[in-house]
């Protein structure tokens, strides 16, 4: 009898038939109010699961005896409990290094457009509100030559800090859980406490993973901590940050701008005061989404749980 398997977010057809041709599979595009209970349901008998972008409970895991394995398309495994893959033995997989420098993209894109005010005057220009050659009122700040603070120097953080000092001639200060030589050999990267990353910093990148430890590290007094003219820049996971303390040091000007990809509540509700400040750049956690990565991330999924399904080694386990 085939192994069963429940994809939880869409998958590219030619993916769809590797599994179909192994494993007895039942898919959802993406699960919602309206499917969970039929998500819930396959699961019961599932030996596998693949899929993204949804908080997996312990509960619905228990209620899943036969389960070996989750594949997350996503490099980041918060959307689990940890611990409870590591007590009940199940294998967690998912996507790391394809998706570097797609991501670092994505933060360069929030460096430059929350540094030179991008969206905020290209709505300006759609508006038709350009009146005449632009004044003070509108001028931006430097990013080429200025001072990058990485707090996390992971894969994505050192490809971000690769854009940084070949293309932007920035120097790269960071803060890591240890020291990162090739960085420091490469990009004159230097490690120095978060405190003095903070105060020496033009910006400001996050890119950590959310545990229990980072959940909520970042707050009134790191922002305290930031030079007023710092822009603040988040692509790694929003609950990393006290998002009321950053919209605190938004309207007090305690930092200057934040270019954010991730946030506490996602999507971003539409009554957030984020949306209501102009120093604020805000994107719809696109970090990895591209055609050519997220096809390499699904590909790297699904690779992941057949070798799990078959017993054969796991390419890409994160426990
Ligand atoms: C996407 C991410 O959210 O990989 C991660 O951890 O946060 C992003 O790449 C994820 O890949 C969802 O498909």
């Amino acid at each position: 009898m085939k192994q069963r398997v429940v994809v939880y977010k869409k998958l590219p057809e030619h993916l769809m038939e590797r599994l179909r041709a192994e494993f007895d599979v039942t898919a959802f595009d993406r699960v919602d109010a309206g499917n969970r209970d039929a998500f819930a349901e396959a699961l019961k008998s599932a030996h596998g699961m693949i899929g993204a972008s949804l908080q997996i409970s312990n509960d619905l895991l228990e209620a899943a005896p036969d389960l070996r394995i989750a594949s997350t398309v996503s490099v980041g495994v918060d959307q689990f409990d940890l611990n409870y893959f590591r007590q009940r033995g199940l294998q967690l997989a998912h996507t790391p290094g394809v998706l570097n420098e797609a991501t670092a993209d994505t933060i360069f894109a929030l460096i430059l457009s929350s540094a030179r005010r991008v969206v905020e005057l290209a709505e300006l220009v759609k508006a038709g509100q350009w009146k005449g050659s632009i004044g003070e009122a509108q001028f931006g700040v430097n990013v080429h030559g200025k001072t990058l603070g990485m707090i996390g120097m992971g894969r994505i953080g050192s490809a971000v800090a690769r854009r940084a000092h070949h293309g932007f001639g920035m120097k790269i200060l960071y803060n890591n859980t240890r020291p990162n030589p090739e960085a420091e050999r490469e990009l004159d990267a230097t490690f120095v406490s978060k405190e003095d990353l903070l105060a020496q910093s033009d910006f400001v990148c996050l890119m950590l993973p959310l545990t229990a430890q980072t959940e909520r590290m970042f707050g009134a007094r790191e922002f305290g901590l930031m030079k007023r003219s710092a822009i603040f820049i988040n692509a790694s996971r929003g609950r990393i940050v006290d998002e009321a303390a950053l919209v605190r040091a938004l309207q007090d000007k305690t930092i200057h701008a934040a270019g954010l990809d991730v946030f506490e509540v996602e999507p971003l509700p539409a009554d957030s005061p984020l949306l209501s400040l102009s120093n604020v750049v805000a994107l719809p956690h696109i970090g990895s989404a591209t055609h050519e990565t997220r096809l390499a991330m699904a590909e790297l999924a699904v690779d992941n749980l057949i070798a799990g399904l078959r017993g054969e080694t796991v390419p890409h386990l994160a426990l």
